[in-house]
């Protein structure tokens, strides 16, 4: 660290290389932060398309050694952007070299994995070193907003969750394979890649653990035009295309959750609704600005749901952008997270979700596997820290 400023390496450069890049270069000129980032280096496999994704993304340096990050004093955060094989290696390499860590969802492949991520964050957190994991929707406004009202009472006792989160990019049987279709580098398919959001989502905004399941998961299109030979012969995808099950919350409330890439026209459909005994709340990210809001509490018959639009001051995260009225995107999910993250790192506190909530979710889609694999038997999610 150079005085307040804080060294910055991210590794990857592909999707989430560059919205987390878009984040780092801009959250300084919205959030007022004690600890200001300063891009550093851009880590890729490929040296010409990493310079070319730096240039674009304002990394002054790249390279091709992930692992030459960790010798660096100029290096204070290593932010981890790259497919779920290589987050084991590379976030515990980096706390043990004092390096601060985010790494992208979900945490890990396998329950071992994260296991072992999550012991390392936590001997690193009494050495002051912080790891954080990258669920960016924890951050959309209308989520966090929807936190507060469940904290508040406003829903009183909770019953139902349902959660959905619904793409269609793989509905065209023709669409080629990539490493999300392979489980060596993915570990799963729709669960990980997007149930593990919604089992993220449904956790923070109700403040509960999901503490057992019921599972089906599916393949629909068991072969794909290859891209790694370029011939055009079909390769296996090894994962699934969709994962549905159900689970039981720690106050006993129950919740339904469904997670595909074939739901056609649903394109980032990431759902939740909540029914309590005093209200319901339901969010949809395709309209990510909007929380809709039922006060059971109000006997008017002309009550019904009322659109909350999440614009404002007194709203999550908002007072730091434009004036009132004025939605946000998707990128915005990315810039709140990384100003937490800033945040907790100046404040010498823990930034959430840490590894140990990421690891809880990796439990939860462990024992989703198990169910599917066990004829949908009920399945408890295992209850270790
Ligand atoms: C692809 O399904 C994907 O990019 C996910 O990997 C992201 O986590 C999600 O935010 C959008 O969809």
């Amino acid at each position: 660290m150079q005085g307040t400023t804080i060294g910055v390496a991210v590794i990857g450069h592909a999707f989430m290389g560059a919205v987390h890049s878009h984040a780092w270069r801009n959250v300084h000129r919205f959030f007022g932060l004690a600890w200001q980032p300063r891009q550093v280096v851009l880590a890729g496999r490929d040296r010409a398309r990493t310079q070319a994704a730096a240039d674009k993304m304002g990394w002054p340096e790249v390279t091709t050694d992930w692992t030459s990050l960790l010798e660096r004093s100029d290096v204070d955060v290593i932010d981890i952007c790259t497919p779920g094989d290589s987050h084991a290696d590379m976030a515990i390499a980096a706390l043990a070299a004092g390096k601060h860590v985010i790494c992208e969802k979900p945490l890990a492949n396998t329950l071992a994995e994260a296991e072992r991520m999550a012991s390392a964050a936590a001997e690193a957190a009494e050495r002051g070193v912080r790891a954080m994991v990258a669920f960016n929707y924890r951050r959309v406004p209308a989520l966090a907003f929807a936190r507060r009202l469940v904290a508040d009472g406003r829903l009183g006792e909770l019953r139902h969750v349902r959660a959905t989160y619904l793409q269609d990019w793989l509905a065209n049987p023709d669409a080629p394979m990539s490493w999300r279709l392979r489980k060596e580098h993915a570990g799963s398919g729709a669960l990980g890649d997007i149930g593990a959001h919604i089992v993220d989502a449904t956790q923070f905004v109700t403040g509960e653990p999901i503490e057992g399941v019921s599972a089906l998961t599916d393949t629909f299109v068991r072969r794909r035009p290859g891209t790694a030979t370029g011939n055009g012969r079909l390769e296996d995808v090894t994962v699934d295309d969709c994962a549905l099950f159900h689970g039981r919350l720690r106050s006993g409330a129950v919740a339904s959750f469904e997670a595909t890439r074939y739901a056609l026209g649903r394109k980032n459909s990431m759902r939740l609704e909540l029914n309590g005994s005093r209200g319901s709340l339901a969010f949809d990210f395709e309209s990510m600005n909007e929380l809709h809001f039922h006060d059971g509490t109000n006997p008017d018959p002309e009550a019904g749901f009322r659109r909350i639009l999440v614009t404002e001051p007194e709203h999550p995260y908002l007072e730091a952008w434009w004036p009132p009225g004025h939605p946000l995107g998707y990128e915005h999910t990315f810039t709140h997270e990384i100003a937490d993250f800033l945040t907790a790192l100046a404040d010498g506190s823990q930034p959430r979700p840490d590894f140990a909530d990421g690891l809880r979710v990796q439990r939860v889609l462990d024992a989703v596997q198990r169910s599917a694999a066990n004829s949908s038997q009920w399945t408890a999610v295992d209850a270790a820290p």
